[in-house]
């Protein structure tokens, strides 16, 4: 499907999405949010597809939500609509690997998207903040949740109180990130990780993806059950077999994803 606000590419079982609407530093608006949350569906429907990289342009991963499209609203108008509430959930319910590869500003709802990724991978330019606090208003794509996960209460209380920008390598030492690559490399570097998770099996890659998300979900007891279980449950997979098998055979594992 073609879309106006994304350029979607997709190579060796890996979907590149970029964010794409330059003019405004790929600020989030309705357009895009809704074309987002239909390439990401594609995505997760084409059985080639095992990864998903999000990216946007050099410049900016994404300035934040798109303050001339939403700076008119009444309360009635965002909560009866529940202003991006939709959008998110699409994103959250997509089960195959979303890497976030950011470079220039990551603002706001841009930030926000980008902790929705499974990880970040930054290039050396990247900038992340909450600045909603000089709009008058706060973080409303979880920014206050995940970003006090991510970094702790002081840096979080820092970044959405006084609207400061983190940079790459700030946002590693945090925790924001998972690495900081020269700018120039992002892409290569994106991609190659999707593609080393492209040769895993995508039911040990779902079920990763299930238990982290779940550490954020349930109490520690809770968490360390469901993991067990899902160790104790891929015994019952081909895959398995294959792994382990081929561990003690010193040869490469061929996954079949049965
Ligand atoms: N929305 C709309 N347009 C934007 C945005 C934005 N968030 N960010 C940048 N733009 C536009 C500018 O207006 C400008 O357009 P034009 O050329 O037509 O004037 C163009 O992009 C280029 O921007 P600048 O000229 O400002 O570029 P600079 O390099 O000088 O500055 C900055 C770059 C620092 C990124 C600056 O543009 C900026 O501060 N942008 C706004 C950042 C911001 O405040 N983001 C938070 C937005 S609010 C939000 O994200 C809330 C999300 C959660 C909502 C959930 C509701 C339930």
């Amino acid at each position: 499907m073609a879309f106006e606000t994304l350029i979607v590419e997709v190579t060796d079982h890996i979907c590149l999405i970029r964010l794409n609407r330059p003019e405004a530093l790929n600020a989030l608006n309705a357009q895009l949010l809704g074309e987002l949350g239909q390439a990401l569906q594609d995505a997760e429907d084409n059985d080639k597809i095992r990864c998903i990289v999000l990216t946007g342009s050099e410049k900016a991963f994404a300035a934040g939500a798109d303050i001339s499209e939403m700076s008119d609203k009444s309360f009635v108008e965002v909560f009866s609509s529940d202003l991006f509430g939709e959008d998110a959930e699409k994103i959250l319910r997509i089960r195959k690997p979303i890497i976030g590869a950011v470079a220039g500003y990551a603002l706001g709802g841009g930030c926000e998207l980008a902790m929705m990724c499974d990880f970040i991978i930054a290039a050396d330019s990247a900038k992340f903040g909450q600045p909603e606090i000089n709009l008058g208003v706060v973080a409303g794509l979880g920014g206050t949740q995940r970003l006090t996960r991510f970094v702790g209460k002081s840096k979080s209380m820092d970044m959405h109180l006084t609207g400061r920008f983190m940079d790459a390598e700030e946002a590693e030492r945090a925790g924001l990130v998972s690495r900081v690559v020269p700018a120039k490399k992002l892409i290569e570097e994106a991609m190659s990780a999707a593609g080393k998770i492209s040769r895993k099996s995508a039911l040990s890659v779902m079920a990763v993806k299930e238990a982290v998300n779940r550490s954020y979900e349930v109490p520690l007891r809770e968490g360390l059950l469901f993991e067990r279980r899902l160790f104790h449950a891929l015994f019952a997979t081909e895959d398995q077999k294959e792994g382990m098998g081929a561990f003690l055979e010193k040869r490469e594992a061929q996954f079949r994803d049965k």
